[in-house]
């Protein structure tokens, strides 16, 4: 037995990455525990977060995959065989190769999902393959903040909530008490217990709603509208920024215009909110200092997405809340390399550029529109990340693999993302998946998308691999740490994985860094940083300076803005050259479906789970053991439905099924959970459950939005009733019922469990 020792990694479980000190024996970890000397540590975070002790068990899990597989018998069946990694990647690099040759590169695809690991391998692989096609959810996560940041401002912004300095917070469609947990959401309890005022604008009395001054519980997709409302009043009661809005802000008296037909009493009816809170909203704002956190409340509404975040800028600026202290900071250009320089993406060919599926469908959210915005923004010395930026519309890639147009998509790599329970239209990704000629997932276990593919690549994960988090490439910030010990079995990092695909598809060059760390490492370099000095801390995150529009050039010049004007542009000179509108509209959200008697919502983050993920964990289902369709008392009243039943939500999409609940919220709205599946089923128990209980049997991933192409996950038109077939999950209440969870189906490999 060699020496114990004790080294510091990170936990992996969600994006905080919180700093853990593992203690290691033979290559082996036996213990976990939080560090409290290195970043990001919250002694609150970690007394309530039920995940990190489950680091140890996951390194081992009967259900991890070990070793490359590879598809026996029909796609789908659950029958694998072990192969070597030099056979499995000699065999997927020269298919990829055949279908190239055959189809062109952009015949093979790649889909992603949450900021679950470091993209940038994947991207830089499919650079230099030569395909444009990455499929992304960033259409309705991320990304239309970023487009209509970059489009508004000429950069990302920020939230710089300081207690005893912000004056107003507003929480706009996202509930940090659920899905942050982090030091973030302590820090917006202790600042809403101080003298601060904190707006909530959501459908459902959440934490957050709870402990607000105003909360205002929107009709779900009508956002846009209650923001024109509070531009409305603010520009009616003259509550403007004056001297900013002149030195600083293109297209006042534009905006001004648009904004006067929104006075709060008319948008009190449309949004079902009250005028007065409206008014009361408004003036909080206004007082300022005040900082704005949006969230995938408003980012999940299709149409209303970009005119409601076009709106939220305008708010922030007229006001004069713009990389202020205490009201939110335009992010500084990194110091590291960037993003988009470790994707490599100016090596992609220029005939690849231009082969994207339906650029044109998505006119802003597109190599043009990428390359538009970046003009401008280099001037101020800052580069946007590309690919996720310019990922292709789901719709459009299920498409193309479906039916073969407008070209085929004949090969799907899978990273870090589980698309039959995370993309829109559950059924349909199953019947475009099925189609492929090729599915190559890397994954930790056998989810139901990886159930589908020819070959599953066994990744390393937290403890087993460093990372490093950079903030989607848009801030000078970075954080996390080391790998604890070697990957387990044959596992290893998704970096190694498509840097051993990519050296033996030519890219020789690409790839001078042999493993994660050394490419880390690399990565840090020009911020004078070595891999060992930044582990140490964990972080690297020089606070970033206020007011850099006032930094003057050599010749006396003030930066201004990288946009067109050199303004904040209320209204946009970049958006109607790609088709949009120069001021934010009042388009309202949701598919085109004819109305039925609710509306629905979905995802809105519980813990402990996250996505698709951690429902093996026998311990975390007794607590939570099944996923809730939730409405008001007074709602549940009225269809005479009890705690405990089980229902059906139907929409024009499908139908799906849940346990019922109830909360303070709205009364025409039904909220269910997403992500469920049963990892403790097996393939032919209909692919692990997973159109049970799928929130995405209920919705589709159409283009919604016109310039980024965000769909609707929420303000979907739906009815609710009793469910005639029982659930496969523990039936009462959720939080009583105490059925024991199975064991999660071991990974079989013919006769024999492999793990
Ligand atoms: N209806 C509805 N649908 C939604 C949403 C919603 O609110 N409502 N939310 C959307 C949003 S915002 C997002 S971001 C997506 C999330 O969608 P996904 O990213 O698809 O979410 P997960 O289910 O967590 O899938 C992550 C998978 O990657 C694996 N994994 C984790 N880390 C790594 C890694 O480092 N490498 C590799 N190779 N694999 C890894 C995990 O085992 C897991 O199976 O869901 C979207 N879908
Ligand atoms: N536990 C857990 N944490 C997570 C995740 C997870 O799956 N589980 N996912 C991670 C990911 S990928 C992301 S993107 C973040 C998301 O983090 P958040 O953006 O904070 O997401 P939610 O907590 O779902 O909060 C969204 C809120 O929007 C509200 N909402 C729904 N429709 C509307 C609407 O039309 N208008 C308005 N104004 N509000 C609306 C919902 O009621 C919900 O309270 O969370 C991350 N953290
Ligand atoms: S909040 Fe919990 S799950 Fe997320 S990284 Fe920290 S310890 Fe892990
Ligand atoms: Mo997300």
């Amino acid at each position: 037995m060699g020496a114990t020792v004790e080294v510091p990694s990170n936990c992996q479980f969600c994006g905080y990455d919180c700093a853990l000190l593992c203690t290691v024996a033979d290559g082996r970890v036996t213990a976990v525990r939080p560090d409290p000397a290195r970043y990001p540590y919250g002694a609150a975070v970690m007394a309530s977060c039920p995940r990190w002790p489950l680091n140890i068990a996951a390194l081992d899990a009967p259900d991890r995959v070990n070793y490359p597989l590879r598809r026996v018998g029909e796609r789908g069946s659950g029958r694998w065989e072990r192969v070597g990694w030099d056979e499995a990647l000699d065999d997927i690099a020269s298919r990829l190769a055949e279908l190239a040759a055959e189809s062109g590169p952009e015949t093979v695809a790649s889909a992603i999902g949450g900021p679950h690991a470091s993209f940038w391998p994947l991207h830089r692989f499919m650079n230099l393959f030569g395909s444009p096609n990455n499929m992304g959810i960033g259409q309705i996560c991320w990304n239309p903040r970023i487009w209509m940041d970059l489009v508004t401002f000429g950069w990302t912004v920020e939230p710089d909530i300081v207690i005893g300095l912000t004056g107003c917070l507003v929480l706009w469609g996202t509930n940090p008490a659920q899905s942050d947990n982090s030091a973030f959401w302590q820090h917006i309890r202790a600042y809403a217990a101080g003298e601060g005022a904190l707006v909530v604008v959501d459908p459902r009395r959440t934490e957050a709603a709870e402990i607000a001054d105003v909360w205002l519980p929107v009709r779900p997709g009508t956002d846009g509208v209650l923001a024109l409302g509070l531009l409305n009043v603010i520009i009616a009661e003259n509550l403007i920024d004056e001297s900013f809005v002149e030195r600083w802000c293109h297209g006042f008296a534009e905006l001004r215009a648009a904004a006067a037909p929104f006075a709060p009493a008319a948008v009190a009816v449309t949004c079902g909110v009250d005028a007065e809170d409206i008014r009361r909203a408004a003036r909080l704002f206004a007082a300022g200092p005040s900082a704005l956190v949006s969230g995938r409340g408003i980012d999940q509404t299709g149409e209303a997405v970009a005119p409601t975040h076009r709106a939220l800028c305008c708010l922030r600026a007229i006001t004069g809340n713009v990389d202020r202290p205490g009201a939110c900071v335009l992010a500084e250009a990194p110091d590291f390399v960037t993003e988009m320089a470790m994707e490599m993406s100016d090596a992609m060919p220029d005939a690849c550029r231009r082969a994207p599926l339906g650029a044109h469908r998505t006119p802003l959210q597109s190599y043009a529109g990428y390359d538009a915005v970046r003009a401008l923004t280099e001037r101020l010395g800052r580069t946007p990340p590309l690919r996720y930026l310019a990922s292709a519309h789901p719709d459009l890639v299920l498409r193309a693999m479906e039916h073969g147009r407008p070209y085929p998509v004949r090969a799907l790599i899978v990273q870090a993302t589980n698309p039959l329970i995370t993309y829109g239209d559950a059924p349909r990704v199953r019947r475009a998946l099925e189609a492929l000629d090729m599915l190559v997932v890397l994954e930790y276990r056998l989810t139901p998308t990886a159930m589908l593919a020819d070959y599953v690549l066994p990744v390393a994960g937290a403890l087993e691999r460093p990372v490093l988090q950079v903030h989607g490439g848009v801030a000078n910030a970075a954080y996390g740490g080391p790998a604890a010990v070697a990957p387990y079995y044959e596992r290893r990092t998704d970096y190694e994985v498509f840097r051993a695909l990519g050296l033996r598809l030519g890219q020789d060059g690409a790839w001078p860094h042999a493993t994660l760390e050394e490419a880390f490492a690399a990565q840090l370099a020009p911020a004078g940083l070595t891999w060992e000095a930044f582990c140490e801390a964990g972080t690297y995150w020089p606070a970033p300076a206020f007011g850099k529009h006032e930094r003057r050039d050599g010749a006396g010049n003030p930066a201004g803005f990288a946009t067109t004007t050199g303004k904040i542009e209320l209204a946009s000179e970049l958006l109607p050259r790609f088709g949009g509108p120069r001021l934010p509209g009042p388009a309202i959200g949701g598919p085109k479906a004819p109305a039925r008697s609710l509306t629905l919502i979905t995802g809105a983050r519980r813990q402990p789970y996250n996505a698709s993920m951690y429902f093996e964990h026998g311990r975390l289902r007794r607590a939570h053991p099944a996923p809730q369709a939730t409405v008001s008392p007074r709602c549940a009243e009225r269809l005479g439905l009890c705690v405990g039943d089980g229902v059906e939500v139907a929409t024009d999409a499908g139908t799906a099924r849940f346990v019922l609940a109830v909360a303070p919220m709205r009364d025409d709205v039904v909220s269910v959970d997403y992500g469920w599946w049963h990892p403790e089923w097996g393939a032919d128990e209909r692919l692990g459950g997973a159109f049970e209980s799928n929130a995405n049997n209920l919705t589709r991933c159409e283009i919604g939005e016109p310039l980024i192409g965000s769909w609707s996950y929420n303000a979907i038109p739906c009815d609710l009733r009793r469910s005639d077939e029982a659930l496969t999950w523990p039936a009462g209440r959720a939080s009583g019922a105490d059925g024991e969870v199975p064991a999660p189906s071991p990974v079989e490999c013919g006769d024999d469990a492999i793990s």
